[in-house]
C-alpha cells in the first residue's frame, strides 16, 4: 500500500495488515474509525488536493482546529506528494500572513470561522487557493473530499523528499521553516515505536495539538506505525483524561499535563492499568517526576526533542528512568557536548548539545546561510541547548544557550515580543523574560520602560498586543521600570531581571 511513497508506506503498513483494527475514538463525538477507514478518507482527501491543483513539492498550509479531517489532510498531503505545513491555531492573522508569504503554499486551508479574516491575508501573500476545513466536518475542503472516491494513485516520493515544514521562531529575526524529509520523520517514528514498545495493543491518550512535532509526528505517527489506537481529545482536558485512563495504555504530554493531572482526584486508581507515561517538549521538574511516582506508582519516561531534529534522547523503557534527566541518545542518534568551537568536552562538563543522525532536518526553508550557521562541517546540528552527559551516559539539560521561553510546552522567543512592545506608542524599550510558573513551567513576563509621562498601564500593553501576537506569547504580567539593568557592554542583564521577578507567580 502506497509503497512508492517512503513515509506513507511506513505509516500505512499496519493498516494494510489489519484494516479493521481501531485507529481512533473521537472523545468529543464518540465516533470510532478503523485504520482502513482512515486511509480511505486520506485517499479521498488526496484526490481533493490534487483537484485543487496540488502538485509534488507544493506546500499545503493549514490553520485549523484539531480534528480527524486535519489528520486526513496531513496524510493526504503526503499521498499527493505535497509538503504539510501546519500552523498553531492561536496565531493571529498578522502572524499567519508572515508564514504564508514565506512558504508560498499552493493551498491554504483554514477554519470556516476564520475565512473572512484570513482571505485578505492569503491574497496579499499571493496564495493561489484558499479552502476551509472545520472540526465539525464543515468547509469547502470537506465538501471537495466528500465528492471524491477512495483509490488515489499515490505520488512516488523518496526518503529525501520533503514531507513537512514546521516553523520554529528564531532568537533573532524571522521564524524559520524547518524542512523535514520523509527519511527524518519515518526513521524517528519507527525508532520511537520500538524503543517505547508500542504495539497494536496500545491505546494512546492523544490530547496534544497536531500542529507541532510532539502531537503530530510523535503521537500520531507512532500510533499509525504500531497499528494501535488513540483516544483523540480536541484539547487537553484533565478530568477527561483521568476518565479515559482505564481504557488506555499510554499518555504523551508536556510537563503541564502532568502537574495538572496531579491535582485531579482519582489519579492513582485511574492510572493503575496504564503502561507508559511520556513527557517532553519542556523540562519536567524532578519534583513532578517523584510526585507522579508517589501518586501512581509509575515512573514518567522523559525524552528530549526539537522541531529540527525530532526526538534525540529518551530515558530507557527498562532500567532506571532518572528524574531530571532526558536519558540516552536514541538508537542511530549521536549526541555530543561541545564548547563554542565545536570541540567535544569530557564527561560531566557542561556545554552545547550537538546531534547527528537520520532524524535531522534538511535545513531551514530558503535560509541556506542560517542552516550553515547551525551545522558543523561533520554533520552535527548545534541545538542551542546546554547540557552534560554523566558517567552512566544519562543526558541532562541544564539550560538554554538561546534566549527562549517555553510556556506550557510552547516556545516564545523574547525578541519577537520585545519588538511588538517596543513598537507601541509610549514605550521606550522592553525586556521579556521567562519566570517560573507553577502551571506553565515558565510564563512570559515583560519589563517595560515607558516614555516619560506616557501613563501606560499593563492592560494598555495587553490590549495593544491582542491582534499582533498569539495569546500564548502575550505577557502574563507587565512591570514598569525607569530603566533596564545593563552590563558595561550595554547589554540588558536578563539574569538580574529573572532574579528580581522570580517570585511573581510563587
Ligand atoms: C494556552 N494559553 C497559554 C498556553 N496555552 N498561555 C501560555 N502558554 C501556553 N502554553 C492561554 C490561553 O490562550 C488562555 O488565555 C489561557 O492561557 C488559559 O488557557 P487554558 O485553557 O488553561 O489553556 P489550555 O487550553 O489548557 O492549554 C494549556 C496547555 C496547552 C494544555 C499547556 O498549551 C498545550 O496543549 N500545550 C502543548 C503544546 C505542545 O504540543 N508543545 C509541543 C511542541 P486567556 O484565557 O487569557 O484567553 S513540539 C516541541 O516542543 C519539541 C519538538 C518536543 O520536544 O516535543
Ligand atoms: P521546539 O523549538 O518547539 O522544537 O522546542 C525544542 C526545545 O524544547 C529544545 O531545544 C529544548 O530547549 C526544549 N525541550 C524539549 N524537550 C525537552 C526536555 N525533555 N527537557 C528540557 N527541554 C526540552
Amino acid at each position: 500500500m502506497h509503497s512508492e511513497n517512503h513515509l506513507a508506506a511506513l505509516l500505512a503498513r499496519a493498516a494494510a495488515e489489519a484494516p479493521e483494527a481501531l485507529f481512533l475514538e473521537d472523545v468529543a463525538t464518540g465516533a470510532r474509525l478503523s485504520h482502513g477507514a482512515l486511509w480511505q478518507g486520506v485517499e479521498r482527501m488526496a484526490a481533493a488536493l490534487r483537484r485543487a491543483g496540488i502538485r509534488p513539492g507544493d506546500r499545503v498550509a493549514v490553520q485549523a482546529e484539531k480534528s480527524v479531517a486535519m489528520l486526513e489532510l496531513y496524510l493526504g498531503t503526503l499521498l499527493a506528494g505535497g509538503v504539510f505545513l501546519p500552523l498553531n491555531s492561536a496565531y493571529t492573522a498578522a502572524e499567519v500572513g508572515y508564514f504564508l508569504g514565506d512558504a508560498t503554499p499552493g493551498l491554504f486551508v483554514c477554519d470556516p470561522a476564520r475565512e473572512t479574516a484570513l482571505e485578505p491575508v492569503a491574497r496579499k501573500a499571493g496564495v493561489a487557493r484558499l479552502l476551509t476545513l472545520g472540526a465539525d466536518g464543515q468547509g469547502s475542503l470537506a465538501q471537495a473530499r466528500a465528492a471524491e472516491a477512495p483509490g488515489f494513485a499515490t505520488v512516488a516520493r523518496g526518503p529525501e523528499d520533503l514531507a513537512a515544514i514546521l516553523y520554529t521562531s528564531g532568537t533573532t529575526g524571522r521564524s524559520k521553516g524547518a524542512m523535514l524529509s520523509h527519511r527524518a520523520l519515518g526513521s524517528n517514528s519507527l525508532t520511537l515505536r520500538d524503543y517505547w514498545r508500542f504495539t497494536a495493543r496500545d491505546v494512546l491518550i492523544h490530547a496534544l495539538p497536531i500542529y507541532h512535532t510532539h502531537g503530530l509526528f510523535v503521537a500520531t505517527n507512532i500510533t499509525l506505525m504500531a497499528g494501535g489506537a488513540c483516544l483523540f481529545f480536541p484539547k487537553f482536558d484533565a478530568a477527561g483524561i483521568i476518565a479515559a485512563m482505564p481504557r488506555a495504555t499510554a499518555l504523551m504530554g508536556v510537563p503541564t499535563f502532568y502537574t495538572r493531572l496531579l491535582a485531579q482526584p482519582g489519579l492513582g486508581r485511574a492510572a493503575r492499568g496504564m503502561r507508559l507515561f511520556i513527557s517532553g517538549s519542556a523540562p519536567l521538574l524532578a519534583e513532578t517526576h517523584r510526585a507522579w511516582t508517589a501518586a501512581t506508582g509509575h515512573h514518567i519516561l522523559e525524552r528530549y526533542g526539537m522541531t529540527e531534529t525530532n526526538m534525540n534522547t529518551s530515558n530507557p523503557y527498562d532500567g532506571e528512568r532518572r528524574a531530571g534527566t532526558v536519558g540516552f541518545p536514541l538508537p542511530g542518534v549521536e549526541l555530543r557536548v561541545c564548547n563554542g568551537d565545536g570541540a567535544e568536552l569530557p564527561v560531566g562538563e557542561i556545554g552545547t548539545l550537538e546531534v547527528r543522525g537520520p532524524n535531522l532536518f534538511s535545513g531551514y526553508w530558503q535560509m541556506p546561510g542560517k542552516t550553515a550557521e547551525d551545522m558543523r562541517p561533520d554533520g552535527f546540528f548545534i541545538t542551542g541547548d546546554l547540557g552534560m552527559i554523566d558517567r552512566d551516559g544519562y543526558v541532562t539539560i541544564v539550560g538554554r544557550g538561546k534566549d527562549l521561553i517555553i510556556s506550557g510546552g510552547l516556545n516564545v522567543y523574547p525578541k519577537e515580543v520585545e519588538e511588538a512592545i517596543d513598537a507601541l506608542p509610549g514605550v521606550t524599550e522592553s525586556a521579556v523574560i521567562g519566570v517560573a510558573h507553577p502551571d506553565l513551567g515558565e510564563a512570559v513576563v515583560a519589563v517595560v520602560v515607558p516614555d516619560p509621562g506616557a501613563g501606560l498601564s499593563g492592560d494598555d500593553i495587553q490590549a495593544a498586543l491582542a491582534d499582533r501576537l498569539a495569546r500564548f506569547k502575550q505577557p502574563k504580567r507587565v512591570f514598569f521600570v525607569p530603566e533596564l539593568p545593563r552590563n558595561t557592554m550595554g547589554k540588558v542583564q536578563k539574569n538580574r531581571l529573572r532574579d528580581a521577578y522570580s517570585k511573581t507567580f510563587a
